[in-house]
């Protein structure tokens, strides 16, 4: 099975109005509430795709309970969050039906005990141990150590798990210096995390600081990955217009199921531009139309190069 975590789970609330306004009230005309977070939306895509999942990290509260009920009428994925006594946050997208514009608002989340903490790494030591791959996304909820992926990345290094990391700001400084294997920064997390603006510069730097492999999202330019083994570009056949929201955490879906089946990078690389591009198309994160996601697989144009051995 692929493990995901996600420490700051979410229900994620998008509200669709004809067209967004400041200083207005809008009507809105339609809602939708799904499991979220980072790893839960890389979850529900894996399981989409075929793959068993087992998700981990927090819920609470009614928002919790909710999240769950849904999560457990999603085939291929089983639950394994840790019950939590905060609230688990909701995130609101608010999608403009008129220009497709999104606008995000994410709250931060419960405050996580000491000894939630403590049984959270309990029971990830089980789990990681049976995992042919683990995904560690999103943010931290308060209370949880900034260090948590670093400490995470290296538990599930010394069982052998593969481990992908998709975070920002110290716990992705933190977690790429224990050594992921794959790190799926967007542009503006890449240029924090090494001060360049310059993909070909940033991703040189990120392997630098202990990836095994950086793939940068870098929006309508598609995605860029650089591995000690080469350098390669993934770009989808169009711009892609609708609702950005979980694309990141789709090409993220793509990477692992690319990594557990063995695929060569060019072929994980098209795969997770081309799931990326079908969740923009999707009216929600997490979600994807199969056959879309097949027509755009494709027409996926990846370029580039493995190095000379
Ligand atoms: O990537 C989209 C998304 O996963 C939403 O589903 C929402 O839950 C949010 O991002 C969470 O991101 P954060 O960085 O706050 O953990």
């Amino acid at each position: 099975m692929i493990l995901t975590v996600t420490l700051n789970t979410a229900l994620d609330i998008t509200y669709r109005v004809r067209a967004l306004r400041p200083h207005t009230s809008h009507r809105v005309t339609e809602v939708t509430e799904r499991p979220g977070g980072k790893g839960l939306n890389v979850a529900r895509v894996l399981a989409a795709l075929g793959h068993e999942v087992t998700a981990t990290g927090f819920a609470g509260g009614a928002t919790g309970r909710s999240l769950r009920d849904q999560l457990a009428r999603t085939p291929g994925v089983v639950d394994a969050l840790v019950p939590v006594e905060g609230a688990t946050r909701r995130t609101v997208a608010v999608v403009d039906g008129t220009t497709g514009d999104t606008t995000q608002l994410n709250e931060p989340g419960p405050v996580i005990a000491p000894a939630e903490w403590s049984a959270f790494l309990d029971a990830y030591e089980d789990l990681v141990a049976s995992a042919a791959a683990v995904a560690l996304c999103g943010s931290l909820p308060p209370g949880v150590p900034v260090g948590a992926y670093a400490q995470l990345v290296r538990t599930a290094r010394a069982v052998g798990a593969p481990v992908l990391l998709d975070t920002s700001g110290e716990p992705l400084r933190r977690g790429v210096a224990a050594r992921p294997d794959i790190v799926k920064p967007n542009a503006d997390e890449l240029a924090e995390l090494t001060g360049s603006h310059d993909p070909s510069v940033a991703t040189r730097d990120a392997r630098r600081r202990g990836a095994h492999t950086v793939v940068a999202s870098l929006g309508a330019q598609g995605l860029l990955a650089v591995n000690a083994e080469g350098r390669w570009r993934a770009v989808p056949p169009r711009r892609i217009q609708g609702n950005p929201t979980g694309a990141g955490d789709s090409a993220a879906a793509g990477l692992l199921a690319g990594l557990v089946e063995h695929l060569p990078w060019p072929q994980r690389l098209a795969r997770a531009a081309a799931l990326s591009a079908a969740t923009v198309l999707a009216p929600v994160a997490g979600e994807f139309d199969r056959r879309t996601y097949e027509e755009l697989l494709d027409q996926v144009a990846v370029t580039g190069e493995a190095t000379a051995a």
